[in-house]
């Protein structure tokens, strides 16, 4: 297996489904990651000794992704320098805002890129993660090129099927 470039931590197995568009967006543009369950709370000491073992492999952006008290990017953040993206995921009758302010609040200095909830949210964060290492990756900057010019022609397909719909 190739060496990790990225990372997506998720705080529990239930929140594996919110996840996985985020695992799939790197697996098609073919970035190299690892995925994992590790808790800020239930496995501290995993979570840290994860960070640690991953930077020294080489990666370069990590994506976690928590519900509730959603302290796993916060956690992370305090570990490495390396960037560190959020996924607010909805998981309990606050309906994901606990989440999203226990990810985005953090103290100066300690930023987390929070994205939105869910799996938007998930989206968001493979495609910055990949607009992170394409700043190091020409090949990669040109896939993501191209995947915005297939962006540009959906819409525009869409456009015209609609207008003429209703010509
Ligand atoms: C968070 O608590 C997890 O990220 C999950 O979103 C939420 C609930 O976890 P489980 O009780 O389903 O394991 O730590």
């Amino acid at each position: 297996m190739s060496t990790p470039l990225a990372a997506i931590f998720m705080g529990s197995a239930s929140d594996e489904e919110a996840v996985a568009p985020a695992a799939q967006i790197l697996q098609d543009l073919g970035i190299p990651f690892k995925i994992t369950i590790t808790s800020a709370h239930r496995t501290a000491a995993r979570t840290e000794k994860l960070v640690d073992e991953l930077e020294r492999q080489g990666c370069r952006v990590f994506i976690c992704a928590a519900g509730m008290a959603a302290h796993l990017a916060g956690a992370v953040a305090a570990r490495t320098i390396r960037p560190v993206i959020g996924i607010p995921l909805t998981a309990s009758p606050l309906g994901g805002m606990d989440a999203l302010l226990s990810t985005v609040q953090m103290p100066p200095g300690y930023p987390v890129a929070t994205v939105a909830l869910d799996k938007a949210g998930a989206r968001n964060a493979a495609w910055l993660a990949a607009q992170i290492l394409a700043l190091e990756d020409p090949a990669l900057a040109q896939r993501l090129q191209e995947a915005r010019l297939m962006n540009a022609a959906a819409v525009e397909q869409a456009s015209e099927e609609l207008e003429r719909k209703f010509a």
